[in-house]
C-alpha cells in the first residue's frame, strides 16, 4: 500500500484534517483542484442548513510546494465554520461543572441506525455526542480532499474519474443511449447529478414529500473510471485483489450498505453466456493491450485485476438515521422509552455520496497505479507507465 491516508475531526470542533501519504513528487496540484471537489461534495438537492453555514476550502499544511508535491506526507486542514456555534460544547479543555454549555447539548436518545448506541456502549461514555461527531458524515469532507489530489495523479496518467446518480428512494434514472463526453459536468450541472431530467423532477418532488413527513431518504450512485490500463491490482492474494479493495473503500463511507461491480447481484441470475465478456482483437487499444471486450458486464475487473474497460461501480447508501420524526428509542438516563433525538438533518445525501464515491475510486486508483509504477518521482511513473504499455501493445500487436 504505497499510498496511505487517513483523517481526523468531528464534525463540530474546529477543522478536519487529511493526511495523505506516498503522492510522487512532482504532481502538479493547487488549492483550487481540491476546493473544486470539496465544493462538489457540498451540492445536492435535500442537504439541510449545515451546507448553507460551510464553504469548504483546503490550507496545505505540508507536502505542497510551489504548486506541486515534494513527495513527503501531504497534509490538510479543512476548518469547520459551524464551530463558532459549538465552541463551549466542543472545548478539548475539562469542564468547570456539568451546568455549563457542554451538557445541554449531551445526547442520550439514541439513533436507529446510527453510531450513537453501539458507541456509548463501547468505548463507555456518557454522552452520545462523543460518539456522533465523529460518526458524522462530515468526515468524509477530509477524504475528498485526499481523494482529489489521488484525482491529479490518475488525471496526469490519462485516467478520469466520473459518477452520476442512478436510484433515488424508489426512483430509476434512466442511463443515456450514449454517456457525455464529460459524465462530472453533466452531472454536476443537475441538482441531483442525474442524468435523466424526468427521473430528477420525480425525485425532487418525493424529497421534498418525504421531507415535509420528517423522513429521510436512499439511493445509488454509479462510478465510472475510464483510461485505467490492464493490470492494476493482482489476482495472487485476497488483499491485493482490486474489487476487494474498492468494495471495502466503498463500504466504508457512511451508510453505505451495498457495492456492485459490473454487473453485480444481477451476475447471479444469468448463465455464463450472457456474464462473460468475449474478447476480439482491437489493433491500437493499448490500455487494454490490443484487445477489446464486446460488452463490459464485469465493469473493467477480472480475476481482481483491471481489464482495462471502463470501471464501473454502484453504491448503494442508506436513508439518513437522523428522522426529524424521531423513531423510537430509550433514554440512556432513564432507561425509559424515548423519541430519538432529532438534530438538524440532511433528507438525503446520496448526489453528495457519489462524489465521495468518486474520492474513494481515486484513493485506491492512485494507489494500485504507484504499487505497479513506482513513484518517488511523477517523470518515473509515467515513465514505467508508458514503457508497460508499450510492451503490452506488442504483444497481441
Ligand atoms: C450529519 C449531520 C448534519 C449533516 C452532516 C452529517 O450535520 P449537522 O449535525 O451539523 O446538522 O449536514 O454533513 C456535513 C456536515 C457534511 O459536511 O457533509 C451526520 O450526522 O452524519
Amino acid at each position: 500500500m504505497p499510498i496511505r491516508f487517513s483523517t481526523a475531526g468531528e464534525s463540530h470542533g474546529p477543522a478536519l484534517v487529511s493526511l495523505l501519504e506516498g503522492v510522487p513528487a512532482g504532481l502538479r496540484v493547487l488549492a483550487e483542484d481540491v476546493n473544486a471537489d470539496l465544493a462538489r461534495r457540498q451540492q445536492g438537492y435535500g442537504r439541510g442548513r449545515r451546507m448553507q453555514i460551510e464553504r469548504d476550502e483546503v490550507e496545505f499544511l505540508s507536502g505542497v510546494r510551489a504548486g506541486e508535491t515534494v513527495g513527503s506526507p501531504v497534509a490538510m486542514l479543512i476548518r469547520n465554520r459551524d464551530w463558532t456555534n459549538w465552541q463551549a460544547i466542543m472545548d478539548p479543555a475539562p469542564r468547570a461543572t456539568d451546568a455549563d454549555g457542554a451538557r445541554q447539548r449531551a445526547v442520550h436518545r439514541p439513533r436507529p441506525g446510527h453510531a450513537d448506541l453501539t458507541g456509548i456502549l463501547k468505548y463507555d461514555r456518557d454522552d452520545a455526542r462523543d460518539i456522533l461527531e465523529r460518526a458524522s458524515a462530515r468526515e468524509t469532507t477530509a477524504r475528498v480532499a485526499a481523494g482529489a489530489i489521488c484525482r491529479r495523479l490518475l488525471a496526469e496518467c490519462g485516467v478520469t474519474v466520473a459518477s452520476h446518480l442512478v436510484h433515488l428512494g424508489g426512483i430509476d434514472a434512466a442511463r443515456p443511449g450514449e454517456m457525455p463526453a464529460d459524465i462530472n459536468a453533466a452531472a454536476d450541472a443537475s441538482p441531483l447529478r442525474t442524468l435523466d431530467a424526468d427521473a430528477e423532477r420525480r425525485m425532487i418532488a418525493l424529497i421534498d414529500d418525504i421531507k415535509r413527513d420528517g423522513n429521510t431518504l436512499g439511493g445509488v450512485c454509479e462510478v465510472i473510471v475510464d483510461g485505467l490500463p490492464v493490470g492494476l491490482g493482482s489476482h495472487v492474494s485476497w488483499d491485493r485483489k482490486l474489487d476487494g479493495r474498492l468494495a471495502q473503500a466503498m463500504l466504508s463511507i457512511p451508510a453505505v450498505k451495498g457495492v456492485e461491480i459490473g454487473l453485480g447481484f444481477e451476475a447471479s441470475r444469468r448463465t455464463g453466456a450472457d456474464v462473460h465478456d468475449e474478447i476480439e482483437l482491437a489493433p491500437g487499444r493499448t490500455r487494454t493491450g490490443n484487445v477489446r471486450r464486446r460488452t463490459n458486464r464485469a465493469g473493467g475487473l477480472e480475476g481482481g485485476m483491471t481489464t482495462g474497460e471502463p470501471l464501473v461501480i454502484r453504491v448503494a447508501m442508506k436513508p439518513i438515521s437522523t428522522l426529524m420524526r424521531p423513531l423510537g428509542t430509550i433514554d440512556t438516563r432513564t432507561g425509559e422509552e424515548a423519541e430519538a433525538v432529532a438534530e438538524r438533518s440532511d433528507v438525503t445525501a446520496v448526489p453528495a455520496m457519489g462524489v465521495i464515491a468518486e474520492a474513494m475510486a481515486a484513493l485506491v486508483l492512485a494507489d494500485a497505479m504507484v504499487e505497479k509504477f513506482g513513484g518517488d518521482s511523477m517523470g518515473e511513473l509515467r515513465r514505467n507507465l508508458d514503457s508497460y504499455l508499450a510492451h503490452v501493445a506488442e504483444r497481441l500487436g
